[in-house]
């Protein structure tokens, strides 16, 4: 393979996604159409907030445009886009968006047979200081080919057939698994194309970094609370861990991801399920990590084996390093005997 090879003989998002159908002999490629759909939403969605800025500086997102017309906040709109998207996909059954209350039955002539959850554009309290935000999705196959009810969505995480994210930061990065591990595509905006750029993701098995909100260290229990002390005064002489905390999840989990640690956001007293939603910030986040060899865990189990009972509810979470959720598992096994 000579390098000029590598250059002409591009891996796009959609070929990748081909090659995995071809190993499903009977599929009839929904699932490709779908994806496709999730990507054009999120192809969308870099170049609005790559505009924002510049939309806001000449007064357009977010504020009155010059017809006078309320120009849509980036997550009222990137949600339209992929709500739409997701619908004319034809792929789909019933979707569950974190800017909706409730969940969205597709019309009966556009039905597929996958539940869609999504946070359209997740830290989008971040966008006016430009720190990466993100769109976090996971996919489900309809439990069965009767009427689509909620039940649909409230399935354990483990039942996910795929999950991913799209982080619009300084580039566009996807990262994605079909539950053959983890792959990460770059957009290459000349060509419009997601290019595989992170092949084969795997999670170090143990990390250098703890990402939390120290913020609430006086609300966490005492297991978070001993995890954090032994991040910062270890006992066995190792070097102390450096805290990263973007404060905006996508950013927290890709750095996670390649550079290894874990990620904590903790119940709290304030917030005795913390604060991340499971369906669509949890169980895509802990999806990934544990197709790249990580861990995630709720304090109490495995995150994905947590059954959600409304599409909305929220749970601790401790993702990343497998050997440093190990450590915070210990941890809260010896808080229960106490
Ligand atoms: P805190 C952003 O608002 C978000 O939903 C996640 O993206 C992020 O991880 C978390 O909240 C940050 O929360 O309480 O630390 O500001």
């Amino acid at each position: 393979h000579s390098a000029d090879a590598h250059r002409t003989d591009l891996m796009t998002i959609t070929r990748y996604v081909l090659n995995e159908q071809s190993k499903h002999p009977e599929s009839r490629g929904d699932f490709t159409i779908l994806l496709n759909h999730i990507v054009l939403g999120c192809k969308f969605v870099c170049s609005a907030v790559n505009k924002a800025g510049l939309a806001k500086l000449i007064g357009l997102a977010g504020e009155t445009n010059v017809q006078g017309e309320e120009q849509k906040k980036l997550d009222v709109l990137s949600n339209e886009v992929f709500v739409k998207a997701l619908v004319s996909s034809g792929r789909t059954c019933i979707l569950v968006s974190e800017e909706d209350e409730e969940a969205t039955f597709v019309e009966p002539s556009k039905r597929g047979k996958y539940a869609v959850v999504f946070d359209p554009l997740d830290g989008s309290s971040n966008i006016d200081c430009g720190v990466s935000i993100g769109t976090i999705f996971g996919i489900y196959m309809m439990k069965d080919d009767g009427e689509p009810k909620l039940e649909d969505v409230l399935q354990p995480g483990k039942n996910m057939v795929a999950a991913g994210y799209c982080m619009y930061g300084s580039s566009c990065n996807l990262v994605l698994s079909t539950g053959r591990g983890v792959n990460g595509f770059t957009l290459d905006p000349s060509l419009g194309e997601f290019i595989l750029t992170h092949p084969d993701i795997k999670v170090p098995k143990k990390g250098k970094i703890y990402s939390v909100n120290e913020g609430n260290a006086s609300n966490w229990d005492v297991a978070t609370a001993k995890f954090v002390e032994k991040c910062k005064f270890p006992k066995d002489g190792s070097p102390a861990k450096s805290l990263r905390y973007i404060g905006s999840m996508v950013a927290d989990v890709h750095r996670t991801l390649l550079y290894g640690g874990i990620f904590l956001y903790p119940a709290d007293k304030k917030s005795p399920n913390g604060k991340l939603r499971v369906l669509y910030e949890v169980f895509p986040m802990s999806f990934l990590m544990e197709q790249a060899g990580g861990q995630a865990f709720t304090g109490k189990e495995r995150a994905l084996d947590l059954v959600p009972k409304k599409i909305h509810e929220r749970s601790p979470i401790f993702l990343g390093s497998y050997d440093d959720v190990e450590a915070i598992k210990a941890l809260y096994a010896e808080q229960q005997k106490e």
